[in-house]
């Protein structure tokens, strides 16, 4: 396969409203990041995806946007982003932007224009339909809770909203609003950025006449998403927007696709015919939700986790190209749900580390990942800040009277809030994220769990990646490299080799509390360690030895 940068990239994302705050309102800004691009580089990233930094009323943080060419003003100005991207390529750091163009906010000159009136010109850059019998248009949910459809009262008609009310559903059939998006696209290209992240982007065309859903629940509102998950003109749109803007620069495109199959993955990634050049699917993330879908986490199996990520790795190779993480502004910490955050904390994150960045793909690394932080366990719903956590926490406790403490514990586990607490750089006060009041409380392990800690340790989570991101310069088998599962059906050890051009990985983890015995095939013998997170490892593979509780052990062969 073609050798690209983005495959040889580590890939670093920043959340900045918790990332660092440099003027002491308790909000993350853009200067902050500045400030901390040292820390980057000293990490070895490749890439920043920057999440939303436009102006934004903050129904969603930043997702709800108002004016996609301005930088919001809690965030800082355009100089500051201007100088912020010149710190990044001195450092020779790419960045990515946010495109998130499957909705925008209602405070949008778009849509203030267009909710004044059927016959605006903006109308039909938003998609309207009259009611049925004082209902909304059709029986579809919002992601967030509540009808996908608001009434607007001065024009009488329902507009969708897969998302908050506040993020209206923009018309991709509308040719000068696609041109819109990929005007704006140029803008931040030609401004020096390098590439995009996209917001929820296979969910932009939706089936014509908008037909109701299946009812599979007794809720209100259903599952629509067979008329807009990968719908009929998604390829169509997506072909467009390259020929039209990302043909034009070397940008790197990673698209973020609920949904999405291997089978999906490997037509949207296609090294000729593709429209990405790499997704964020979810099949592994939801390997923790039970029938009753994300709130409804349950225990989850090695094995099951073995079968998602082995399709994909397999699906996609020599044809395709994936993302791989466990982290992000939307899901929890991985250290809280697929490590321990307690007793073990150091040793599963480096597990976890080490066993994602072998895998083929371009790994993403969530800030505060590599210090390995924890979920967040606040006892009121006071302390959350989510939209979705709080319209959930509304919907079940108010009109559905599930005890608090249920809903609470559920919060505990799969909230967005846990990932969203401040970054943890030192055991000063609030963690030495703000001087002021932090926006969300930061997580009280900050004394244990922080920057500076990591930075005096030389066996710290942290320059434990930075050797992962270091190997990747030097071993082009991380890249290239196909994959192999071994011991299947084993539920605490994780083992499988990468191999190419002679040279063969062969990666071990234990994903368990326990101590198990690691037993391999002869022939995988000899080689030499390469990476490991227990001291007292043998140097040579020898085909029977014990793998400690999360321990993880990489040799070279
Ligand atoms: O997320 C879309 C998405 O599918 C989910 O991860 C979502 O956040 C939620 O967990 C559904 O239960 C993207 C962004 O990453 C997210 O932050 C935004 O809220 C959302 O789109 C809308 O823009
Ligand atoms: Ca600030």
């Amino acid at each position: 396969m073609a050798q690209q940068w983005w495959k040889e990239s580590v890939v670093y994302q920043i959340y900045p409203r918790s990332f660092n705050d440099s003027n002491g309102d308790g909000i993350g800004d853009i200067k902050g990041i500045t400030e901390k691009l040292d820390y980057l580089n000293e990490l070895g990233i490749d890439v920043v995806w920057l999440s939303p930094v436009y102006k934004s009323p903050n129904d969603d943080n930043g997702y709800d946007i108002s004016d996609y060419r301005n930088i919001m003003d809690e965030f800082g100005t355009m100089e500051d982003w201007e100088e912020m991207l010149k710190g990044m390529h001195q450092r020779g750091i790419r960045l990515v932007m946010d495109l998130v163009v499957n909705h925008s906010s209602d405070e949008h000159a778009w849509f203030t224009e267009a909710r004044k009136s059927k016959d605006n010109p903006y109308r039909d850059y938003y998609i309207w339909r009259d009611g049925k019998e004082g209902l909304p248009p059709n029986n579809w949910g919002s992601f967030f809770g509540g009808s996908a459809w608001e009434y607007d009262e001065e024009s009488e008609e329902y507009f969708l909203h897969l998302f908050s009310k506040k993020q209206p559903d923009l018309n991709w059939e509308n040719e000068k609003l696609r041109e819109e998006v990929y005007d704006l696209m140029k803008f931040w290209l030609d401004k020096g950025a390098d590439g995009f992240r996209m917001d929820v982007i296979n969910l932009i065309s939706k089936t014509p006449g908008l037909p109701d859903a299946e009812v599979t629940s007794d809720s209100a509102f259903q599952w629509g998403g067979d008329y807009f998950v990968n719908g009929p003109k998604f390829m169509d749109y997506m072909i467009e927007m390259n020929e039209e803007v990302l043909s034009k620069y070397d940008a790197m495109t990673v698209g973020e696709m609920p949904m999405a199959t291997p089978e999906d993955g490997k037509r949207y990634t296609n090294e000729e015919s593709g429209i990405v050049n790499m997704l964020f699917q979810f099949e592994h993330m939801d390997v923790t939700s039970g029938p009753g879908g994300k709130w409804d986490q349950q225990p989850w199996k090695l094995t099951d986790l073995k079968k998602i990520i082995s399709k994909w790795q397999n699906e996609l190779h020599g044809t395709g190209w994936n993302s791989l993480y466990m982290e992000n502004h939307d899901q929890p910490r991985s250290v809280s749900v697929f490590g321990d955050d307690q007793q073990y904390r150091v040793e599963s994150a480096k597990m976890l580390a080490a066993w994602l960045h072998f895998l083929q793909g371009t790994p993403y690394i969530y800030q505060g990942q590599e210090l390995g932080m924890t979920n967040v366990y606040f006892d009121s719903i006071e302390d959350y800040e989510d939209i979705e956590t709080l319209n959930m926490y509304q919907e079940e406790v108010m009109e559905k009277g599930t005890k608090t403490e249920d809903v609470l514990k559920a919060i505990h586990k799969k909230g967005r809030d846990n990932a969203r607490t401040p970054m943890q750089w030192n055991d000063q006060e609030h963690a030495g994220f703000t001087t002021g009041t932090p926006w969300l409380k930061v997580n009280e392990n900050y004394p244990e769990v922080n920057a500076q800690k990591a930075l005096s340790d030389e066996n710290s989570i942290f320059y434990f990646y930075k050797n992962l991101i270091r190997l990747r310069k030097e071993l082009p088998v991380m890249i290239h490299g196909d994959y192999q599962l071994l011991l299947e059906e084993n539920e605490n050890l994780y083992v499988y080799t990468r191999s190419y051009d002679g040279t063969t990985l062969l990666v071990a983890a234990n994903f368990s509390k326990e101590t198990c015995e690691l037993k391999l095939p002869e022939i995988l013998n000899g080689g030499k360690l390469l990476v490991h997170n227990y001291s007292g490892v043998a140097n040579q593979l020898h085909n029977e030895s014990n793998m400690r509780p999360y321990e993880v052990k990489v040799y070279l062969l």
